[in-house]
């Protein structure tokens, strides 16, 4: 039964992955400017492929005369960066790595130069002269995934960790990265390989069929359990990832704005006392309690003529849906219309749970209308800045309760989650089959084709356009 399992993984694993074209364009040497652009006091371009020595040799003069690419991999040089004609374009250093211990596993060098817009183009100019291309966004990245210096698990977990919001995203981004879901995935498929393996045996042991479905059955239960766990806290890995958007809405002159600027503490909405200041979206985020919070302010909601404001009441809406938690703001000094009072309701049946009721505006010592509500309420002055810690509080108890008490292992993209919800649906087809008279072909089948979408989600297995896809979201020079 081992040798069945080792043939099938194998036969996994020798699936013809990498796309020709790919194949073809990784061999060039690519250039890219790593670092951001704009002042600072050092950028790191980078040179990789086939050819990468050769360039870097055309480029760099070192003050020995010596080549570049003669000396000792994994080393720096002290050097100068020159022309066709020999002149100096800039004082750099030379990170000289040679394959295959690169990040990409190809030839390396990185050239550590002085940050000025006009020294870099230069430097990259010069590298085109010298036979380099530019880089595609990603390129980097996607050349160690084509040559298994990491998957493309892994290869997602080097975006995330570049983006990452908070400080318990960055732990699971730099996790993934050292391959923590990669394992998680191998455990997974080395199941379904076991799966596939006592299958096929059992065309041999006809006899011990009851006990083979039996332990199937209790291995694909485990695993069903196991994928189940982590997508049921899909949610919560995107507060993680994402943050928490939180928007604020409300009637006209309510103030939403003066209640984003108070959080903000500085003047970023417009605040007027004219009913329908604002007409769009504003958002603004802010760090507060480990979490990222992105404020959104909208239109006040009323009953208008005005094309735009209309428009901008729409998006209200919109962004009412969408919101993790919604800050449904009152200004308790002065009377609400009825249709006012209606929208109210109305928001509060849609999206009770995720709603704080703020009553604005008790500076003004004056009680005229209030919402009823049946949730967290607070009443602040967003113009005077008073009980905003309350508020703050509320929003704190509100984002622990979306998040829940549920262990996360990993946090998934959309690719991936998608990926494991089919994978998911895959397996369950296999349940039923379990039962009574089994037909172990069958199963097996089902359990192969299993095993394609979780290559996929490693990228052993991925099409030119998923590759093309994923790899569009990172940024030149990563
Ligand atoms: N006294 C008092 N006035 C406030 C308070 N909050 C806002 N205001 C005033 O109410 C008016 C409207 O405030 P905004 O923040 O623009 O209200 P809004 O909800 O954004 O209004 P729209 O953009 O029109 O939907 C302004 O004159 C604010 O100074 C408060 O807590 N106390
Ligand atoms: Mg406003």
């Amino acid at each position: 039964m081992v040798e069945v399992r080792h043939q099938l993984l194998q036969k996994i694993t020798m699936i013809p992955t990498t796309p020709n074209r790919l194949l073809a364009q990784h061999e060039q040497t690519i250039v890219a400017l790593c670092t951001p652009q704009g002042s600072g006091a050092i950028g790191l371009i980078r040179l990789s492929g086939s050819d990468a020595l050769v360039v870097a040799d055309s480029l760099a003069l070192l003050p020995s005369g010596k080549k570049l690419s003669d000396q000792a991999s994994h080393t720096i040089h002290y050097g100068w960066v020159v022309d066709a004609d020999q002149t100096h374009i800039d004082q750099v250093l030379f990170l000289l790595m040679k394959a295959p211990k690169t990040f990409t596993g190809q030839h390396v060098v990185e050239i550590s130069c002085h940050n000025n817009q006009f020294l870099i183009e230069k430097i990259i100019d010069r590298a085109l002269q010298c036979g380099a291309r530019l880089a595609a966004k990603g390129e980097f990245t996607q050349r160690a995934v084509m040559l298994g210096k990491m998957d493309l698990l892994q290869a997602e977990a080097v975006s995330d960790l570049i983006h990452a919001q908070t400080a318990e995203s960055l732990k699971y981004s730099l996790q993934q990265l050292e391959g923590s879901f990669s394992s998680w995935i191998a455990d997974a498929e080395f199941a379904v390989v076991e799966m596939v393996a006592f299958c096929e045996a059992s065309f041999e042991f006809i006899d011990e069929e009851i006990e083979f479905a039996h332990d199937v059955s209790i291995k694909m239960e485990k695993l069903i359990k196991k994928i189940e766990a982590l997508l049921k806290t899909y949610s919560k890995q995107q507060y993680i990832k994402e943050g928490i958007r939180i928007v604020l809405i409300g009637s006209v002159n309510a103030g939403k704005s003066s209640l984003l600027n108070c959080f903000l503490d500085k003047k970023r909405a417009i605040v007027t006392p004219i009913p329908g200041t604002t007409r769009d979206t504003i958002e603004a985020g802010m760090f507060r309690d480990g979490n990222f919070l992105t404020f959104v302010d909208t239109a006040g909601i009323r009953k208008t003529d005005d094309e735009i404001e209309q428009e901008g009441i729409d998006r209200s809406f919109q962004e009412a849906a969408s919101a993790d938690l919604i800050l449904l703001v009152v200004d308790q000094s002065s009377p609400l219309s009825s249709q006012e009072q209606q929208a109210y309701v109305e928001i509060i049946e849609k999206y009770a749970s995720k709603i704080i009721l703020v009553h604005n505006k008790i500076d003004l010592d004056q009680t005229i209308s209030k919402i009823v509500f049946d949730g967290p309420v607070v009443q602040i002055s967003a113009k005077e800045s008073t009980h905003v810690q309350d508020l703050f509080n509320a929003i704190a108890k509100k984002v622990d309760e979306l998040k829940g008490s549920d262990v996360i292992t990993c946090l998934l993209n959309n690719r991936q989650h998608d990926l494991l919800v089919k994978f998911l649906e895959h397996i369950k087809r296999v349940v039923p089959m379990l039962q009574k008279s089994v037909d172990y072909e069958l199963v097996s089948y089902q359990l192969k084709e299993s095993l394609v979408l979780l290559s996929e989600m490693t990228g052993r297995s991925v099409s030119e356009a998923v590759l093309d896809k994923v790899f569009q979201s990172f940024c030149v020079g990563k």
